[in-house]
């Protein structure tokens, strides 16, 4: 029984805290890493942290958690919104997913309100920013009991 939480990254995270604050915050991808290993530490959970800016590597990434991982936490970025490879292979899985982001995406643009990974995420963490990297971490280890 693994004890891995997977928490997957997609394009232009990799940029956090350089632009556009105003929507995504001060906090780099570093700062929110630390947040999510600190509660994955608490739960007693190791953390596989990833950011990919090419789709098809984080379809492999989502094939390993599919072998390795106890949850899936995933912020798919634009991906979110234009990706059935990555539907796809979440499909496979049978842990629990969670899809987080950042900001709200519903009080975005429309071309953000839908979301393809949302038809597999068991749940959804939007809006609360950095904080929600720790959050979707808490919510993945109450998941697992
Ligand atoms: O709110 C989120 O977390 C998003 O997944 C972020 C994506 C966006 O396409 C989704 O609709 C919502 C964009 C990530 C862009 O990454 C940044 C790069 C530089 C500075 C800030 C963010």
């Amino acid at each position: 029984m693994t004890s891995t939480i997977y928490l997957l990254n997609g394009p232009n995270l990799n940029l956090l805290g350089t632009r556009e604050p105003e929507i995504y915050g001060h906090d780099t991808l570093a700062d929110v890493e630390a947040r999510a290993r600190t509660r994955a530490s608490v739960h007693g959970y190791d953390l596989v942290f990833r950011q990919s800016n090419h789709e098809g590597e984080i379809v492999s990434w989502i094939q390993e958690a599919r072998e390795n991982g106890a949850a899936l936490i995933i912020n798919p970025a634009a991906f979110t919104h234009t990706s059935v490879a990555i539907l796809d292979a979440l499909k496979m899985l049978e842990v629990p997913i969670i899809e987080l982001h950042l900001s709200n995406p519903h009080r975005r643009e429309p071309f953000r309100h839908h979301s393809y990974v949302s038809l597999a995420a068991t749940a959804v963490i939007a809006g609360l920013g950095a904080k929600g990297y720790g959050v979707a971490v808490d919510a993945a280890a109450e998941l697992l009991g």
